[in-house]
């Protein structure tokens, strides 16, 4: 049996692991670009028994879903589309959209942007005979997101078929607020690592008068976890629960739930497409010398329609730290600040502190489940 890398190759003609010698088609988890006939660009991820690849979960709207059905076509009925719910994002009318595909060419849905807001219905309806099923998504309809505190959440696919919510955008001075009149001085119930953390309140500029929409800042990692807890959502951490492992897997887009979240399945450097905008997210370039009201730009948003300022503005707590000691473990934030360049505004950009450290560029925003 011949052997040989393909690392190289790996991109353009499929190659999934490093050698040609496994039993198995493909690398359970792995990603590889999708090459469809309805112009979808996304990736399709290696199924957990390394069998097959996944349905294509498409980043550009255009292009609806990714196929569920796939094979060669055979002249399939139109794609009735029907109702999303951008509300719920349940995506009804994308799962009829996704069935008609199975008829079509190999472009039929699972998991598309479409379907993160549930917006399926209406690339279904642009799913024609025979051609591909333009079908919005089938993956995503696994309930509503948390809404009982912060800010309004989105329901994002992840690689491996399922769905996550993560807030649309940086928890606010408002948001944070309201989390400390329910708290009032009660601080118990935090974890072990958390021990040292006798106050939730923000270590400068607080309280923040007339700042209502501006992201918290100067909280520490167990005054953010505590937040999204108390909001009923948790950390941003590993996709399927628990954090991260420091260093390791917080930019893996089949693991970490804010990396997913911001790179569109790991298809882009930043939230929007293509290279650095200077002017799209507030980092040094944008020109503010702070942080500003979240949202407030609307070129930052992305990876998946609806979430703002994952790059930029604060950084923001990940669940991933280096240890249990408590206050003098290296915890991570990713995304970068208002006071930070291209390089470091990108979705796989890494800081840290202490988990006991507060500062102006520290801020957050909660995932669930
Ligand atoms: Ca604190
Ligand atoms: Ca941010």
């Amino acid at each position: 049996m011949v052997s040989f890398s393909c690392a190289l190759l790996s991109g353009a003609l499929g190659c999934s692991s490093k050698t040609t010698t496994r039993a198995t088609p493909c690398e359970p988890g792995e990603a590889q670009p999708c090459i469809t006939a309805a112009g979808c660009d996304g990736l399709r991820s290696c199924n957990a028994d390394g069998n097959g690849l996944s349905g294509c979960v498409c980043t550009n709207p255009g292009a609806g879903g990714a196929s569920t059905g796939g094979g060669p076509s055979t002249g399939g009925s139109p794609a009735t589309g029907g109702s999303g719910n951008s509300d719920s994002g349940t995506g009804s009318g994308g799962i009829a959209g996704g069935a008609a595909g199975t008829g079509g060419a190999a472009a039929g849905g699972a998991a598309g942007e479409g379907g993160a807001v549930g917006e399926g219905g209406a690339s279904g309806a642009d799913g024609g005979a025979g051609t591909a099923g333009l079908g919005g998504n089938g993956g995503l309809d696994a309930g509503t997101c948390p809404s009982t505190a912060g800010p309004a959440m989105v329901r994002v696919p992840s690689l491996a078929g399922g769905s996550y919510c993560i807030d649309s955008t940086e928890v606010t001075n408002d948001d944070y607020a309201a989390f400390l009149t329910a708290k009032g001085a009660d601080t118990s119930g935090q974890p072990a690592v958390c021990g040292f953390n006798g106050d939730y309140t923000p270590s400068s500029d607080w309280p923040a008068p007339s700042m209502g929409n501006l992201p918290v800042r100067w909280i520490d990692w167990c005054d953010a976890r505590a937040y999204c807890e108390w909001a009923g959502k948790r950390l941003c951490g590993r996709i399927g629960g628990g954090p991260l492992v420091r260093n390791n897997n917080e930019t893996n887009a089949g693991m970490s739930q804010w990396f997913n979240a911001c790179s569109a399945s790991g298809t882009r450097t930043y939230p929007y497409p293509g290279v650095y905008v200077g002017s799209a997210c507030n980092g040094v370039d944008f020109g503010s010398g702070t942080a500003i009201d979240v949202g407030q730009s609307a070129a930052c948003e992305g990876g998946f329609p609806g979430i703002f300022d994952m790059s930029g503005n604060v950084s923001e707590w990940l669940d991933s730290c280096s240890g249990t000691a408590g206050a003098s473990d290296v915890c991570n934030l990713i995304g970068g600040s208002s006071a930070v360049g291209s390089t470091a505004l990108a979705c796989g950009s890494l800081t840290s502190g202490a988990r006991s450290q507060q500062a102006p560029t520290f801020g957050l925003r909660c995932c669930a489940p």
